[in-house]
């Protein structure tokens, strides 16, 4: 039987799906994280240290998000396809905190990093949809006070969102895929291990091979809108 004939799929994307979309990755040469160093910008003690400067990156993230020149691409499309067509479960994680797997059209994605498009109360946790800047004169709805709003994202050093949710769904999991993900950051990056442990056959798209490569039982390479949709197709023809 081919190792495409699944009935439990686990998908999970990384900045690189969003790269032909016009997103900045964070460790290619232009990426996000050369013009600023991690610590600074998506860590707590960055944000406490200097909260405009954070303010200040995802601002501009959220702008350009929202910018007539983002679109989403046919990986991102590929993807929702699947989600409608698949007769068996199919989970999407995504580590992105755009939104193009929404627009693609896939039904609630678990965002286990945050979203760009929302912000949480640092007093009350409550979370709300923004669309605009944050900044330290907006008050809260929850609370009615200044200076407590952050992005409602996930920085190093703070538990990824719905873990146990994804860590319960690759446990049973029979297909995992990763897309456009160098696999350096964890717990992510370790997501394939749990898949192979529960007997999953694991594919690798990527343009190059990443820190999790030797792990992947099959690695297809190249840009994310040309392999996603022929694999989508063979996934479907096959179950
Ligand atoms: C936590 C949100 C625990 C902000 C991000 C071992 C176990 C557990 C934790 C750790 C561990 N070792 C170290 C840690 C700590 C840390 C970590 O992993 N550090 C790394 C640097 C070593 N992890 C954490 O802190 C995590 N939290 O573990 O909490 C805990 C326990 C108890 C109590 C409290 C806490 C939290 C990590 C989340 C950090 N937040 N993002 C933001 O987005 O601004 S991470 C950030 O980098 C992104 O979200 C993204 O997810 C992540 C990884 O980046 P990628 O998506 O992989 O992007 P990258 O640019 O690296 O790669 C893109 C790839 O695409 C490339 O390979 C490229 O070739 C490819 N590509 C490009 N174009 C295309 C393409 N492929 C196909 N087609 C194309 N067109």
């Amino acid at each position: 039987m081919s190792a495409l004939a699944a009935k439990r799929i686990v998908i999970l994307t990384g900045a690189g799906i969003s790269a032909e979309s016009g997103i900045k990755t964070f460790r290619a040469a232009d990426g996000l994280w050369e013009e600023h160093r991690i610590e600074d910008v998506a860590t707590p003690e960055g944000f406490a240290a200097n909260p405009e400067r954070v303010q200040r990156f995802y601002n501009g993230r959220r702008r350009q998000l929202l910018s007539d020149a983002v679109k989403v691409n046919p990986a991102h499309i590929a993807l929702a396809e699947l989600e409608k067509r698949f007769d068996g479960e199919c989970l999407l994680v995504t580590q992105n905190i755009d939104d193009l797997h929404e627009r693609a059209g896939s039904d609630d994605p678990i965002h286990m990093h945050g979203e760009l498009l929302k912000m949480h109360c640092t007093r009350s946790g409550e979370v709300f949809e923004i669309h605009g800047d944050i900044h330290a004169e907006l008050s809260c709805a929850c609370c009615g006070k200044t200076g407590t709003l952050r992005p409602h994202v996930v920085w190093f050093g703070e538990m990824p969102l719905q873990m146990p949710c994804i860590e319960a769904a690759l446990s049973q999991c029979d297909l995992f895929i990763a897309v456009g993900t160098s696999g350096n950051v964890y717990p992510a990056a370790g997501f394939v291990q749990l898949a192979r442990h529960a007997g999953a056959h694991s594919i690798e798209v990527n343009l190059e091979a990443s820190s999790q490569h030797s792990y992947f039982d099959e690695h297809r390479h190249g840009l994310a809108s040309e392999v996603l949709p022929r694999l989508c197709e063979e996934i479907l023809a096959s179950s």
